[in-house]
């Protein structure tokens, strides 16, 4: 089984070379996935689309959000960019989104309020937290989905969210970097067809907890990878350090690596003692200075304290799963 695999990989290497395309930067025409060790699993090539855009804009542009599926070596079917609950989840307040027409200047303009309540515990303390992703986010608190952000993909937009919870308590959040190439984890941007995005979260609460090297950030999709060889482990770390992060026009034959979530994740019971600590970004490498969704309200965002996480590659991992306990 693995051995035809192989086999049919390198005949479509050989192919390509022999047809005059030369390989992507750091694209290692070897690099196949039966000499894969890792415990990713990992597909090749472009996804089927299941859902060709979840968001139509109303007012401007926003990048096409679609949703597919494909296949690994073993036939296990992976969903991409990743499994989500935009289309049934309740949405989070909108505290900036263009396509809406929702352009504040400033919090002052706002109308917090009026933002409905989450009950997660009904004698709990009252919290408020104020969200920006690159590109998606759904937020669990012991284990409820309170709000899924209103923008899948682009454009950057911002959220405020309220729920009522006793201490201790335990957020989890799925974020997700939308892709346009579905199982490939690029987009075309920046002069180039294939070109890798990249992803950052950003929150505070009312409480006073914000996003910082505390929280827990473990990857379960990386792409674009075009050299197998270049995805490490180190304990529970799913690295891909050396993995180029440059775009190129010839992305179509790239690998990615998916693992499973668990089924209870954002459960508060989860047992998530494993899991990395999160990366911490500046605005500057998440490039938020041109982003009224952020800069608007940037007083609770790192006017707050709080800083961008991720994992340990923004730009390469894709789906990222959060956790921090508020004691
Ligand atoms: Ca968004
Ligand atoms: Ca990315
Ligand atoms: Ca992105």
């Amino acid at each position: 089984m693995r051995i035809a695999k192989n086999q049919v990989i390198s005949i479509s290497s050989v192919i390509l070379l022999t047809m005059g395309f030369s390989p992507s930067p750091g694209m290692a025409s070897d690099s196949i996935i039966s000499d894969y060790r890792g415990s990713a699993s990992i597909t090749q090539g472009v996804a089927q689309t299941l859902e060709s855009n979840l968001f139509e804009c109303e007012n401007g542009r926003s990048r096409i959000a679609g949703i597919g599926e494909i296949k690994d070596s073993e036939g296990q079917i992976w969903t991409v960019p990743a499994e989500n609950h935009f289309a049934t989840a309740p949405k989070a307040i909108d505290l900036y989104e263009e396509c809406a027409n929702i352009t504040p200047q400033s919090l002052a303009k706002v109308d917090e309020a009026s933002v409905p309540v989450a009950e997660v515990d009904s004698d709990g303390e009252e919290i408020t937290g104020y969200i920006f992703a690159d590109n998606y986010f759904e937020l669990y608190i012991n284990g409820t989905l309170v709000a899924v952000d209103t923008v899948p993909f682009t454009p950057f937009n911002s959220s405020i969210v309220k729920f009522k919870v006793k201490k201790p308590y335990t957020i989890a959040v799925k974020v997700i970097d939308w892709e346009e190439n579905l199982g490939l984890g690029t987009e075309d941007n920046r002069g180039k067809e294939y070109h890798p995005g990249d992803g950052g979260f950003i929150a505070s609460f009312s409480d006073g907890t914000v996003t910082g090297s505390d929280w827990q950030a473990q990857t379960f999709y990386t792409a674009p990878i075009y050299d197998l060889t270049c995805l490490t482990e180190v304990e529970s770390k799913r690295l891909s350090e050396t993995c180029t992060i440059e775009g190129t026009d010839h992305g179509e034959k790239a690998y990615a690596a998916h693992w499973e979530t668990p089924s209870n994740w954002m459960a508060k019971e989860f047992n998530s003692s494993s899991w990395p600590q999160a990366t911490l970004y500046s605005e500057d490498e998440i490039g938020v200075n041109n982003k009224k969704a952020y800069m608007n309200f940037i007083e609770k965002f790192s006017g707050a304290g709080a800083s961008f996480i991720w994992s340990t590659n923004v730009v390469l991992d894709n789906q990222v799963l959060l956790r921090y306990q508020v004691k």
